[in-house]
């Protein structure tokens, strides 16, 4: 029994059409009864009808009613969309009138939660709808498409179809030892043939991490001693006067963002406060967050000034920073030469000289040059990948009880968890709980 449910999936504003979304029990007898125009329980799967949208008789708006029915629509129930005028007004007297009507307002994401409880989507599948929607780039909308169309859960279930044959294998020998034409299980082919899986989600899980960042975008941090030039980096890049600059030291107090596109890949940058001991409060606080922006940081990008001796500071910068995927900017060459630093990238932000060699190392030392979307053979969604270290690690573990001769049924248990968690990726052997809270990260409509 699936309660009828309704919701509006476009935005929220003054449009040309809104679509509202209804879907389950008895929907299209229920759009019927506040519909005037064809009688919407004739329709053919797949038809769409003009008509009207009344309440208590009166005309609410003139509608096309797109009929979709069971199991051949986006829930796999039946469902109907309401194409109604974009105003607010209008858009909500419609969806107020379904409600009076039967209807109950859609959970976020409970569409996609449906499509995905009645088996029509898998969870890859239904989280990759929701990476379609928030895509800001093309690599991005690439690696969902992987996600909709089923090729990243393939990729799962072929590992998941390789790991279950080991466990019957072995669950086969542990239940029928009596029988003695089933051949007993190898020790040195067991280990093999979970070495050669291991290897498998090796390989993905290298690839993965850049899949990652594409998806998610590139936490990038500027840092440097006040006064080198950051905001106006942050600026150039975005091509806004989004900071502030001046030639006053401690301009900027708290941390700026802005997203940048280069070579198809977003990057989430951030302007920071001036590294430096100060004795304004507000500024230390700035300083604090700067510091801990580098923690957090994908990619760190260190600006040096050409017109000023390195400093104390410049070296604390440079020595906190000497872990992170970094490029050491050397700003200001219009100016007379003070600086001998030897930098990856000389500019002047002034004169905007070094913005495309900066660009182009960015991509280069992220080495998502040659990433390529159309290789389906990874994650980058973070629960799918940690799901898939989880699973590796079993396989590690029992790998680890075959070389010190372990009873078979222990080795089985890490294999079981192994496959548990494969399963997790696409859906399988979740929890109502976890369920719930990933579709509650849907918006309203999806
Ligand atoms: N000559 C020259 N001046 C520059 C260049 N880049 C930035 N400046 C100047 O340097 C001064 C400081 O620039 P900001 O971008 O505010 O420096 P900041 O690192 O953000 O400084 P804080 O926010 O105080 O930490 C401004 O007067 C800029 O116009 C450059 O390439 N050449
Ligand atoms: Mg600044």
């Amino acid at each position: 029994m699936n309660e009828a449910i309704c919701a509006i999936c476009t935005p929220y504003g003054s449009a040309a059409i809104s679509i509202i979304r209804c879907s389950g029990d008895g929907c299209i007898d229920l759009v019927n009864n506040c519909f005037k125009g064809f009688n919407l329980n004739n329709a053919l799967p797949n038809s769409i009808h003009y008509g009207h949208i009344i309440d208590n008789n009166e005309i609410i708006d003139e509608v096309m009613v797109a009929v979709f029915k069971a199991p051949k629509s986006f829930t796999a129930e039946d469902s109907v969309e309401i194409n109604c005028h974009g105003g607010i007004y209008v858009t909500n007297r419609v969806l107020r009138t379904l409600l009076r009507n039967g209807f109950r307002m859609a959970e976020p994401g409970e569409f996609s939660k449906r499509a995905f409880l009645n088996g029509r989507i898998d969870l890859v599948q239904a989280e990759s709808i929701m990476d379609m929607v928030s895509a800001k780039n093309k690599l991005a909308l690439g690696i969902a498409n992987n996600g909709i169309s089923k090729k990243t859960s393939n990729m799962i279930t072929n590992l998941k179809q390789e790991v279950l044959d080991i466990l019957v294998d072995i669950e086969v020998n542990i239940d029928y030892p009596e029988y003695t034409d089933i051949p007993e299980i190898e020790y040195s082919n067991l280990n093999n043939r979970i070495s050669k899986i291991i290897n498998k989600m090796d390989d993905i899980l290298d690839k993965s991490s850049g899949g990652k960042l594409i998806r998610e975008g590139i936490k990038t941090v500027i840092v440097g001693k006040p006064n080198v030039g950051k905001s106006s980096l942050l600026n150039t890049l975005l091509d806004e006067e989004k900071a502030i600059v001046s030639d006053i030291e401690g301009t900027t107090r708290d941390y700026i963002e802005g997203f940048l596109n280069i070579g198809g890949i977003t990057l989430n940058l951030i302007d920071t406060a001036g590294i430096r001991t100060s004795i304004d409060e507000v500024e230390q606080i700035g300083v604090k967050r700067s510091l801990s922006k580098i923690d957090e940081a994908d990619l760190v990008l260190v600006l040096l000034d050409n017109s000023r001796k390195l400093n104390d500071l410049d070296l604390e910068i440079l020595e906190k920073t000497k872990n992170k995927k970094r490029i050491i900017i050397m700003n200001k060459i219009d100016l007379n030469k003070q600086n001998d630093y030897n930098a990856d990238i000389y500019m002047s932000i002034n004169d905007n000289k070094g913005i495309d060699a900066l660009e182009d190392k960015i991509l280069e030392i992220l080495n998502l040059n040659d990433f390529n979307v159309t290789d389906s053979n990874y994650l980058s969604n973070v629960r799918h990948i940690d799901l898939l270290e989880k699973a590796k690690d079993s396989l590690v573990e029992a790998i680890k009880g075959i070389n010190n001769m372990m009873e078979v049924d222990m080795i089985s248990i890490d294999i079981k968890n192994s496959l548990d968690y494969l399963g997790e990726i696409v859906g399988e052997s979740n929890t109502e709980l976890v369920i719930d809270r990933l579709f509650q990260r849907f918006c309203l409509g999806k």
